[in-house]
This record gives structure tokens, C-alpha cells and sequence, in this order.
């Protein structure tokens, strides 16, 4: 269907620009699959440019993210190495439409994980977990979007930062974590957020991306969603999370 290159060219440009566009899909014709489909080929062309996949990010594994964004099932985009923003450094906030921040936890694997995977399994597979936060950058306006709107813009993805790699033995159930800005605590969140255990949006991510036949590879980044609602960033501001027993990652914004 020519609708999906057509689409998924408008949003890479967009993304690429940093402008935004007006909702594809207004009417609700889209199915989630065509929606994938955009969102697959726009990462294409990323890729055709010479950007890596380096993993997945999993989107409204938590309630707060639900209910921020009134969408309730849980979706997942695709990284590549383009998207990573060096711990400690600076962003141009003229790169970004409209940015929001949020506390995540990332996973690193050292084994591929394909398809239905039990909590244990996923758990064997990871090499390390981290702090981290997601740059969410809706290319559509207002940030208003349908559920297959959104998953054709790769779920808002844009940017994400990772701080130092942890054993994954600390058990992570239950971490807490702030999101700070300039400092100043503005989210207060943990990680038991994610599905009731992150392992749950890891085992969601086995799933889907084996369903899509690009499953998990060893060395992949798996984001496991906000943990808290998104906050807007503005230019100046320096943004961290602080998880607990894990440490902090942030980011500088230039602007
Ligand atoms: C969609 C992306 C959701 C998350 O962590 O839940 C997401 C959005 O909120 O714009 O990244
Ligand atoms: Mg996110």
C-alpha cells in the first residue's frame, strides 16, 4: 500500500527536521498492523542512512503513562544508535519538536530472547540493567495522537540516555526513583510501575518483537517504558533520574 511509504517518509522528515506534523489518521482507518508497517519502514530509511538498530522501547507499561496519554495497551518502537544521547552531556533542544522527559529502566542482553519467554528466562538473558531516561518527541502536534497514530511515529521515540550498566542480580522488582530537574524532584516513581515488575515489559518485548520476526538480540537495549508521567524540558535545564541502588543518569539541554 502506497500509504505506508507515503506516511512513514512524512514522519522520518519530520523527525529528522524536528517539525511537527497534523495526525495521519484522523478518520481511525488504520489498523495496528499497517501501523507497525509505517513504523518499520520509517526505520528503514534510518537505517538506509546508516543508523544502527541497537534495540526496543516498550511504550505504556505503566499506568501513570496510560493515563497521561489516555491510550491504554502496550506498544514498542524500534532504537537505533542515533537516538543515544551520551550520559552527561548536552542536547540541542533545536533538534526536538516539542521534547517531554521520563524515568525508565533500560536492560542490556547477553542472549537473544525469541518469542513466549517466561520472567525467569527473560531474567537469564540480561547482562546488566541501568537508570534511564526517554526523550519522547511526538512528531504530531499538540502531542495528540490515536493508538495507531503513535505507533507509526515509532512511539514518540527521539532520544534516550543510559547510565552505568549494574549487575542485574540487585533485584529490581521494587527501585525507587525520582526525576529531577535542575535539581528539583518532579516525578517520584519506581519501577515496580512497569507492568507490577520490569521483567514483565522485557517478557512483552520478547514477545512482540519475535512477533514482528526481528526478535531480541544478544547486545540489544531494551527501554521498559516510563515509569512516571512525562514532564515537558525547556533549553537550560539539566534533567537526571536517580534510581535507587543503581545510581543516575542526565543530560544537559543547550538551547
Ligand atoms: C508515547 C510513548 C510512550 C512510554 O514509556 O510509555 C512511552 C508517548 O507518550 O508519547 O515511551
Ligand atoms: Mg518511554
Amino acid at each position: 500500500m502506497s500509504n505506508i511509504q507515503e506516511f512513514s517518509a512524512l514522519l522520518d522528515d519530520a523527525a529528522r527536521n524536528a517539525t511537527e506534523v497534523s495526525q495521519i489518521d484522523p478518520e481511525g482507518r488504520l489498523s495496528l498492523d499497517q501501523a507497525y508497517e509505517i513504523q518499520a519502514a520509517s526505520i528503514k530509511r534510518r537505517v538506509e542512512r546508516g543508523e544502527r538498530r541497537v534495540g526496543v522501547k516498550m511504550g505504556f507499561t505503566s499506568r501513570a503513562k496510560m493515563v497521561q496519554m489516555g491510550l491504554s495497551d502496550v506498544i514498542w518502537g524500534r532504537l537505533t544508535a542515533g537516538m543515544q544521547i551520551e550520559e552527561g552531556t548536552a542536547i540541542d533542544f533545536s533538534r526536538y519538536v516539542h521534547p517531554r522527559v521520563e524515568p525508565e529502566i533500560a536492560f542490556v542482553l547477553k542472549h537473544s530472547l525469541d518469542g513466549d519467554v517466561t520472567g525467569p528466562q527473560a531474567l537469564a538473558a540480561v547482562e546488566a540493567i541501568a537508570p534511564a531516561l526517554e526523550i519522547i518527541d511526538s512528531r504530531y502536534k499538540d502531542f495528540k495522537f490515536t493508538l495507531p497514530e503513535v505507533i507509526a511515529d515509532n512511539a514518540s521515540s527521539s532520544g534516550f540516555v543510559i547510565g552505568a550498566w549494574r549487575d542485574p542480580k540487585i533485584d529490581f522488582a521494587n527501585l525507587g526513583l525520582t526525576l529531577n530537574i535542575d535539581g528539583r524532584v518532579v516525578q517520584v516513581g519506581s519501577t515496580a510501575a512497569l507492568l507490577g515488575h520490569p521483567l514483565r515489559s522485557l517478557v512483552a518485548a520478547a514477545r512482540l518483537s519475535a512477533q514482528a520476526g526481528e526478535p531480541l538480540q544478544a547486545g540489544w537495549i531494551v527501554m521498559a517504558g516510563g515509569t512516571t508521567p512525562a514532564e515537558w524540558i525547556k533549553p537550560g535545564q539539566f534533567v537526571s533520574v536517580d534510581m535507587e541502588q543503581c545510581g543516575s543518569a542526565g543530560f544537559h539541554i543547550r538551547g
